[in-house]
């Protein structure tokens, strides 16, 4: 950064104090994750100067011979990571990778089914305030009362009565295993197309720790930002048949230029994903979850749907405290280190910007190299600082054991040394980059 520090030091001074607040933090909100150094590297080249509208050896502008190389090497390793059929790696965002697969799949005024926000879902499954609210009929399935899980049986007779044109599966809060066999019956019964977003999932797919979406779905789309460690940023993975249609949804149907330096990341990302370095992260996100979900739980807090089986969970503060809010609740835990976010839970009677519940993951923390016994003392400071309604002093206290546990297991600049003590055991990682051959 000394290019930017010389050139313009006030840009550099934010950009060094969000670096702090990283490494100074827990990260538990399960979106978000730390990328490696090569990741970022990719996403800082000079790839960001080209216009490249079109895709590989089909541009409108000259010059594209280095882009489309770094593209088909994208495309290449997505289809392989995912075992896909084709990959667009140019999406933004999720939310374009999914507005595209609607424009692909869909006339605009047909009908998609997804799962209600509210309940753990996205806004781009169809939320009225949402491009997919307005630009499509829209009907929601959402998780049961007394389970707080999704009930295949409800959501095939509301699919067979409803007959969307296309059933999208996939949350952004939902700590179970997501049926995609069973979500792909039934889309083959109404015979209407399936869309997977596994965003939040990914990493955990292709780590062999979550089921597959294919053969069942017609569309996968991810984020690359979340479990899969990567630059933020889209993805659209599809069937064969639906190539060209989701290739000309994202361009000229919703983008412009690719961003030829975030896909050159993601082919980093990719290929650092198909290491068994990887694979045992994603295990381990799922085992440090268990372990934080399970103590919380011990703790004598209520999670959404009891437990988990992937990267995240849903506290419901309303069992300890009745007047305590998700608002309040990350706020307080905010003070002492530990970033979190509110969230709605199911059925929910507060508003969304208030709810009574937090959501937790934890990719971030797993990436630091942190393992069953950091889950534990975390669970035991996020009970203190709720059951305590915030007491500055406790707060404190707590503060400066966040800041020593961030010492003992810093960012790392590239997460592939850093595993836990228990996995670098096992693998016997000595130098894991020399591992890492291109897929
Ligand atoms: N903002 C993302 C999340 O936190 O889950 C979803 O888009």
């Amino acid at each position: 950064m000394s290019a930017l520090n010389k050139a313009d030091p006030q840009v550099a001074r934010i950009v060094e104090a969000e670096r702090r607040r990283q490494s100074e933090t827990l990260e538990l909100i399960p979106s978000e994750n730390h990328a490696s150094t090569p990741v970022l590297e990719a996403m800082g080249s000079v790839l960001t100067d080209k216009y490249a509208e079109g895709s590989p050896q089909k541009r409108w502008y000259s010059g594209c011979k280095n882009v489309d190389d770094i593209e088909q090497l994208a495309i290449d390793r997505a289809k392989k990571l995912f075992g896909a059929e084709h990959a667009n790696v140019q999406p933004h965002s999720g939310t374009t990778a999914n507005l595209a697969v609607y424009l692909a799949a869909l006339t605009p005024g047909r009908k998609i089914m997804g799962m209600d926000l509210a309940h753990g879902g996205h806004l781009s499954h169809g939320m009225a305030v949402n491009a997919s609210g307005q630009f499509y009929k829209v009907v929601h399935y959402g998780v049961r009362k007394d389970t707080e899980m999704l009930d295949l049986d409800q959501i095939r007779q509301l699919a067979l009565k409803e007959r969307p044109d296309l059933l999208v599966t996939g949350a952004s809060a939902y700590p179970r295993i997501v049926d995609f066999e069973g979500f792909g019956r039934i889309a083959r019964e109404v015979g209407c197309p399936m869309l997977a977003d596994i965003a939040h999932i990914a990493g955990l797919v292709v780590g062999g720790v979550h089921p597959h979406p294919f053969p069942h779905a017609d569309f996968v789309m991810s984020t690359t930002h979340k479990t899969l460690r990567g630059p933020r940023g889209g993805l659209i993975l599809c069937k064969k048949q639906w190539a060209r249609k989701v290739d000309s949804a994202i361009f000229p149907g919703y983008q412009g230029g690719p961003f030829m330096h975030s896909i050159a990341a993601k082919a980093v990302a990719f290929f650092e994903a198909m290491s068994p370095q990887f694979t045992e992260y994603a295990k381990m996100v799922v085992r440090n979850a268990k372990t934080l979900a399970g103590q919380l739980t011990e703790l004598g807090w209520r999670l959404v749907s009891g437990g988990t089986d992937n990267h995240l969970m849903l506290i419901d503060l309303r069992t300890r405290r009745e007047q305590l809010t998700g608002e309040k609740a990350a706020q307080w835990l905010a003070s002492a280190g530990i970033v979190t976010n509110k969230n709605l839970l199911p059925f929910d009677t507060r508003t969304p910007g208030v709810t009574s519940g937090i959501r937790l993951g934890t990719p971030a923390l797993t990436t630091r190299g942190m393992g069953e016994q950091e889950m534990k003392t975390i669970a035991g400071w996020i009970d203190q600082i709720l059951k305590s309604d915030g007491e500055q002093t406790l707060i404190s206290k707590i503060h400066e054991g966040v800041l020593e546990l961030c010492r003992e297991f810093p960012v790392p600049d590239n997460p592939y040394q850093t595993a836990p003590e228990e996995i670098r055991h096992a693998r016997n990682i000595s130098n894991p980059r020399c591992k890492l051959q291109p897929g």
